[in-house]
């Protein structure tokens, strides 16, 4: 299911991963198509038989929740409630509900634009995030952040960023800090493929070799950033393989089989606990749809959107857990109508809060000398001192 890359020369990590199969192929559907395939052979059904039912169908219903929160934002993208940019995790559940499975409640993340999911499964309320999309007050960033920029210091939420990369040097600054402080909590920080060719992933990614922090990057392998491929931009497709400049333990991993991810994840992140070693984990992650809410991914032919379709990690996950005896048609029906309620409400609150004042505009854009203190404006003695 995974494979690995070890540097030849450091000292080697006490643990490893599962060794690496071989494989050629390189675009997200390849490798979703090769890992399924390794699934089969371990003869599994999600998770294998060690795995509880109820774990699964916790899964199950977090990959619905994050699906029926995502349509429910393009829908209201189109009534034109949210403004601004959005990008969907359509097609990313299973990745997004694995690797937070990994964490701790008090690890942090540092993610890119594309990140409702994940504040929801970082345990965010679904009403917050709904909120901070629809830019009011009540929203996760009170309003000012928007769909790429939520932030919840409580959760361990820094970001959501629309810079591609921003996270990337910053993530690896707050594993500086843990490591400073002599903490025990691990930095985990996403970005799309697209992300690992600019040069602040490779300085980040040497630093946190050179320094050995707590931080595990995850590349997240849609294929595509907006419209090129990876093939067509990456000298190494096998993004994982970059891990090898800094002499970093690096996997790649199918990211529409959730447990795979969790494991994977898990890995990464108590080594990076126990050990202090950074990490890199590659997800292969087909996207649903397209680059944002307002791309029709033309670049696509008719024959690749129907293998995405018939890739779909949640609706073969409902059959999986149909065909071992998990949930039934019925209890499925019973946890969207219950999940869809739920974002049904999250949309009613979102919809019923205020904007916020404007008279709060600057309150989060400067940076205070004091914690706490909330506002400053360019003429305030902060600037003039
Ligand atoms: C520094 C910078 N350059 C360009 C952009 C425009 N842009 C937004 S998303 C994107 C593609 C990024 O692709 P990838 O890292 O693969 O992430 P994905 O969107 O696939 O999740 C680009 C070029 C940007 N936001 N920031």
């Amino acid at each position: 299911m995974a494979e690995t890359t070890r540097s030849a020369t450091k000292a080697a990590p006490a643990r490893t991963t599962r060794r690496a199969r071989g494989t050629k192929a390189s675009g997200p559907t390849a490798g979703a198509a090769e890992n399924g395939a390794a699934r089969a052979v371990d003869g599994a059904a999600p998770g294998g038989p060690a795995e509880s039912a109820e774990t699964l169908v916790a899964y199950y219903r977090q990959m619905l929740l994050i699906r029926r929160f995502e349509e429910r934002a393009a829908r209201a993208y189109t009534e034109a409630k949210i403004g601004g940019y959005c990008h969907l995790n359509l097609g990313e559940e299973a990745t997004v509900v694995g690797l937070m499975a990994a964490l701790r409640p008090t690890d942090y993340l540092f993610t890119n634009y594309r990140e409702h999911g994940y504040a929801l499964a970082k345990g965010i309320s679904a009403e917050r995030v709904m909120a901070e999309l629809y830019g009011r007050s009540t929203g996760v960033s009170k309003g000012w952040g928007g769909s790429m920029h939520l932030f919840d210091a409580e959760a361990r939420l820094l970001g959501g960023y629309g810079i591609v990369g921003g996270q990337v040097p910053l993530a690896a600054g707050a594993a500086l800090a843990v490591s400073y402080k002599g903490g025990d909590e691990v930095v985990m920080c996403h970005m799309g493929d697209g992300t690992t060719a600019i040069g602040a992933f490779h300085e980040s990614l040497n630093i946190a070799g050179l320094w050995d922090l707590p931080v595990v990057f995850v590349v997240i392998n849609n294929g595509l950033g907006m419209g090129t491929t990876v093939e067509h931009s990456a000298a190494e497709p096998e993004l994982y393989r970059r891990g090898a400049a800094y002499r970093m333990e690096s996997v790649r991993v199918d990211g529409t089989d959730v447990v795979a991810v969790r494991d994977a994840a898990r890995a990464a992140v108590e080594r990076a606990r126990a050990e202090s070693k950074p990490y890199l984990l590659e997800t292969v992650s087909p996207r649903l749809k397209g680059h944002s809410v307002v791309d029709p991914a033309r670049y696509r032919s008719k024959e690749e959107k129907e293998a995405l379709k018939a890739a779909d990690p949640l609706a073969r996950m409902a059959l999986e857990l149909e065909e071992a005896g998990i949930l039934s048609h019925d209890d499925r029906d019973r946890l969207d109508a219950e999940v869809t309620a739920a974002i049904d409400a999250a949309a009613a609150f979102a919809d019923e809060s205020p904007a916020p004042e404007v008279s709060t505009l600057f309150d989060y854009t400067y940076a205070t000398p004091v914690p706490g203190e909330l506002r400053r404006l360019p003429a305030d003695p902060v600037f003039s001192s």
